[in-house]
C-alpha cells in the first residue's frame, strides 16, 4: 500500500480532514487490485481535495478548477491500458465543473471519479457549496443557506453513469471495497463521499453523519427507479453503498476512431493533398 503513497509529499491538510479517508482508500484499492502505480492517473481540479495527486505515488494532473474530466477522459481515450481516476471537491464538480460532470457520465468514459463533498469551498475558507444544506452558515450564507442542496446521485443517475455510489469518510473499509468496485467497473463510475471539513464546516461533521448513515444492502442495484428512490433518501437516515450498477458500452466502445484501440496503438494519419482539398 505504501508503494501507492508519496513519500516525499505528506498531505498537508487539516489534521481530521475527511481527504485522508479517502486517500487510504485509493491506495488501498489499488493495492487490493494490484495495480501498478505506473499504470494509474489520477486528475483534479483545484481545492483542498484536489491536491490529491502529489500525495500518491502514481502519474497525476493538477489542473484547472472543475476541469479535472475532460483531461481524464483524454488519457483514458489515448491509452485506455490506463486506469484513470479523477478527484475533486463538491465545489469544483458540482459548481465550475457541472457540466464536465454531466457530459462525461452521459458518454460513459471507462474511469473513476470519485468527490469529497464537505458541503463548502475548503480551500478558499468555507464558502457555501451546491451540496451545503439549507440553513447552513458560512461566510456566504451568514443567516443560513437558502438554496436547495444539488443531489449529486440523482444528478448522476440523470446523465447516464452506469456506477453510482456514496460513501462516508467516517467508514475508511466500505470506502476502500465501493473504491474496488468503482474501479473494476467497465464505464464511468461515481462515487459521492460525504467528507467532514472539520475547519469551515461545523455541522456536517462526522458527529453528524455517524449516527444517520446506514449501508445499502439488497438493493437491485439494475433498478433505476429504486436507486433513483434512494438517492432522494436524506435526513435522520442517509444510505451510503452502490446505489445503481449497469453495463453499456463505453463512449470508447462506439467512438469510431476509439473503437479501433487506443490512440497510443493507431497509426498516425499523414494529411494529404486529398484531405486539403475538401477544405479549399
Ligand atoms: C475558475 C475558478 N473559480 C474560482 C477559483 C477559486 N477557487 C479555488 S479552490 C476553490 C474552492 C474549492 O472547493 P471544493 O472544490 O469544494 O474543494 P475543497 O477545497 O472543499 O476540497 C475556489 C472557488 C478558481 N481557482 N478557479
Ligand atoms: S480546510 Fe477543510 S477541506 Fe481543507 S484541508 Fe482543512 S478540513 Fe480539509
Amino acid at each position: 500500500m505504501n508503494d501507492y503513497k508519496n513519500k516525499r509529499v505528506p498531505p498537508d491538510w487539516c489534521p481530521g480532514c475527511g481527504n485522508f479517508a479517502q486517500l487510504s482508500a485509493i491506495t488501498m484499492a489499488l493495492a487490493e487490485l494490484k495495480i501498478d502505480p505506473k499504470d494509474v492517473v489520477v486528475a483534479s481540479g483545484i481545492g483542498c481535495s484536489s491536491n490529491m495527486p502529489e500525495f500518491l505515488n502514481t502519474y497525476g494532473y493538477h489542473g484547472l478548477h472543475g476541469r479535472l474530466l475532460p483531461f481524464a477522459s483524454g488519457v483514458k481515450w489515448a491509452n485506455s491500458k490506463l486506469t484513470v481516476i479523477a478527484y475533486g471537491g463538491d465545489g469544483d464538480g458540482f459548481f465550475e465543473g457541472t457540466q464536465h460532470f454531466f457530459h462525461t457520465a452521459k458518454r460513459n468514459v471507462d474511469i473513476t471519479y470519485m468527490v469529497s463533498d464537505n458541503q463548502v469551498f475548503g480551500l478558499t475558507t468555507g464558502q457555501a457549496s451546491p451540496t451545503a444544506p439549507i440553513g447552513l452558515r458560512t461566510k456566504t450564507t451568514p443567516d443560513g443557506n437558502i438554496e436547495t442542496p444539488f443531489n449529486p446521485i440523482t444528478f448522476a443517475l440523470n446523465a447516464g453513469a452506469t456506477f453510482v455510489a456514496r460513501g462516508f469518510s467516517g467508514d475508511i473499509k466500505h470506502l476502500k471495497e465501493l473504491t474496488v468496485k468503482a474501479i473494476k467497473h467497465k464505464g464511468f463510475s461515481f462515487i459521492d463521499v460525504l467528507s467532514p471539513c472539520v475547519t469551515w464546516n461545523k455541522e456536517n461533521s462526522y458527529e453528524y453523519f455517524r449516527p444517520r448513515v446506514y449501508h445499502l444492502e439488497g438493493n437491485d442495484v439494475t433498478n433505476f427507479d429504486q436507486a433513483y428512490k434512494l438517492g432522494l433518501e436524506w435526513g435522520d437516515k442517509i444510505p451510503i453503498g452502490v446505489f445503481y450498477e449497469v453495463e453499456r458500452p463505453t463512449y470508447e466502445d462506439l467512438d469510431e476512431v476509439l473503437k479501433d484501440g487506443p490512440l497510443i496503438d493507431q497509426k498516425i494519419h499523414q494529411l494529404t493533398e486529398d484531405d486539403l482539398e475538401e477544405f479549399a
